[in-house]
């Protein structure tokens, strides 16, 4: 072998090396985060703190790219990240070996540094997981890269260089599979400990409510092929937060705190406390900020809840109208997420829900079980905080919620939007009549006018379903009359308020998008 071979293939060896060391850290993570708590591992920390400082710009943008996926896309591309380092440290070992250990620990060090900066820990117990693992992954590289650069001494050289591969191979070998099967134990033990909550959830039984939905007239869904249901399934309601583990909470260990500036009596309530109150079920329909002109992130349920604005009155909250101290309303969740919402219009009669229903089923996990909160009209990270556990009254003086804190507005009414459903963009409808279908909405304003508009002509009205509530959207349909070329269809929407959607394309950033929804189609 030319040394130049020589020293590639040892270079390879360490980097594999390195990589196993950095697999088993990770693994020995796993298993240790499974007794402290699931999302003190380090894959899980890093993530959320990768999450908390990604600009607004890059979140928004990663959420229109990969949608529900971005969490994913966010971990594989943390484990690549790791995976190279590791791999890096590996080579740097076959010079500087307690260095090189030293650095794979002092990656447990930012792991642990990590887990205790995330808002929902509470206890150094959190560390222990990337200490340990660090620990683990360091030594193990110690030892491995020792069985690379050991020099067959008094033995003849090759035979000892046999027999010192031999004995790294067992080793990476073992370290590998001894990684694998801690990971998959901490694996284990992690969903485990998330079955008492999916028991939990499968014990509730959602009490009638004492005033039911109002009725959805008849044509309140078009029977247009292709246009987004009036109720959306649980299963395919968007879903968007920062939780990197979605909170797996019992009803049992559930909780909720009302306290702050104003509150004349403190208000602890338990799950049970919660559904024995009068309960209501109503139609909303819910909206991301981060959802772009024509997007995916808009849904309608019905949700069973109870009312936010009794509790608060119960509690002694007087909204600013009538002399309340505090304007702002913070959600904190479970996962230290916190949402601010003004007092006032939370108290100022709409539907505002601590809501424990969504579609006749009790909130999936994913959309905040046990409780979260609604307010009809709102974005919804102005009001719409899942597996929400304390409520407290302040001031928009006082406190910047967290996506307040990375640029977004402080008040956040839903902008009146609508999309075409169908047909799809660059879709090549036949000529002749072509229904073009989709929803629009105003929440607690109300829609009142949808138009359409083809290419350059004159706007005109297209037939609107009838309304449920203002709190919900509506469907709309136009018989387009399709000549053969492409052309361009373009909604607008008039809101109860008399305002007509403005033309003047907005991002999201800071308040949500505006403009007006378009497609190219083809008719041939
Ligand atoms: N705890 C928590 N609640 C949250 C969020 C979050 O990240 N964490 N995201 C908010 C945002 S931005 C929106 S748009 C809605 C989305 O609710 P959904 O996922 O049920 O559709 O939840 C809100 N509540
Ligand atoms: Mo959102």
């Amino acid at each position: 072998m030319s040394n130049n071979k020589t020293v590639l293939v040892r270079a390879l060896w360490a980097a594999l090396a390195g990589l196993v060391s950095g697999y088993a850290a990770l693994a020995a993570a796993e298993l240790v985060s499974a007794w402290v708590r699931p999302e003190s591992g380090p894959l899980t920390a890093v993530g959320g703190g990768a999450i908390d400082r990604t600009p607004a710009a890059v979140k928004d943008w990663a959420i229109r790219n990969f949608g529900t996926n971005d969490k994913l896309v966010l971990q594989a591309g943390i484990l690549v990240v790791i995976a190279l380092l590791a791999m890096g440290l590996g080579v740097l070992s076959l010079r500087w070996r307690r260095i090189a250990a030293a650095g794979v620990a002092l990656f447990g060090v930012v792991g642990a540094a990590a887990a205790l900066e995330r808002p929902d820990s509470e206890s150094f117990s959190d560390a222990v997981p990337s200490l340990v693992g660090g620990l683990i992954g360091g030594v193990l590289l110690y030892v491995l890269a020792g069985l690379l650069t050991a020099r067959p001494e008094s033995r003849d050289a090759d035979a000892g260089r046999a027999w010192d591969r031999r004995r790294f191979l067992v080793a990476t070998g073992a370290a590998a599979v001894g990684g694998t099967v801690a990971g998959g134990v901490g694996r284990a033990l992690n969903s485990s400990s998330a079955r008492d909550a999916v028991a939990s959830r499968a014990a509730v039984v959602l009490p009638r409510p004492v005033s039911t939905a109002p009725p959805v007239p008849a044509g309140a869904a078009l029977r247009v092929p292709g246009v987004s249901p009036f109720t959306t399934p649980n299963r395919d309601f968007y879903r968007v937060d920062t939780a990197l583990v979605v909170p797996k909470v019992t009803t049992g260990e559930w909780s909720l705190r009302i306290h702050g500036k104003g509150v004349r009596r403190e208000l602890r309530l338990s799950f049970d406390d919660l559904l024995r109150r009068e309960l209501i079920e109503r139609d909303i329909t819910l909206t991301c900020v981060s959802n772009e002109v024509g997007g995916p992130y808009v849904g309608n349920a019905r949700w069973l809840g109870a009312r936010l604005s009794e509790l608060l009155a119960e509690a002694g909250v007087r909204p600013p109208s009538r002399g309340g101290t505090a304007d702002q309303l913070v959600a904190r969740s479970v996962d230290g997420m916190t949402l601010g919402s003004p007092v006032e219009d939370v108290m100022d009669g709409r539907d505002a829900l601590l809501a424990v229903g969504m579609n006749g089923e009790p909130l999936p996990f994913e959309h905040g079980f046990p409780v979260r909160m609604l307010v009809p009209g709102l974005y919804g990270y102005v009001s719409a905080c899942k597996w929400i556990e304390d409520i407290e009254l302040t001031t928009f003086d006082a406190y910047d919620p967290y996506w307040v804190k990375r640029k977004w507005a402080r008040k956040a009414p839903i902008k009146t939007q609508a999309r075409i459903d169908t047909p799809k963009p660059f879709g090549r409808p036949k000529t002749g009549t072509v229904m073009v279908a989709g929803v629009a909405w105003a929440q607690h304003r109300g829609i009142d006018r949808v138009e359409i508009r083809v290419d350059d002509g004159p706007w005109q009205p297209a037939d609107l379903a009838p309304e449920a509530t203002r709190d919900t959207w509506r469907q709309w349909s136009f018989p387009w009359r399709a000549v053969p070329g492409t052309h361009t269809l373009t909604v607008r929407a008039t809101d109860r308020t008399g305002e007509t959607q403005t033309e003047r394309r907005t991002r999201t950033v800071p308040d949500g998008a505006s403009g007006w929804h378009s497609v190219v189609v083809t008719a041939d």
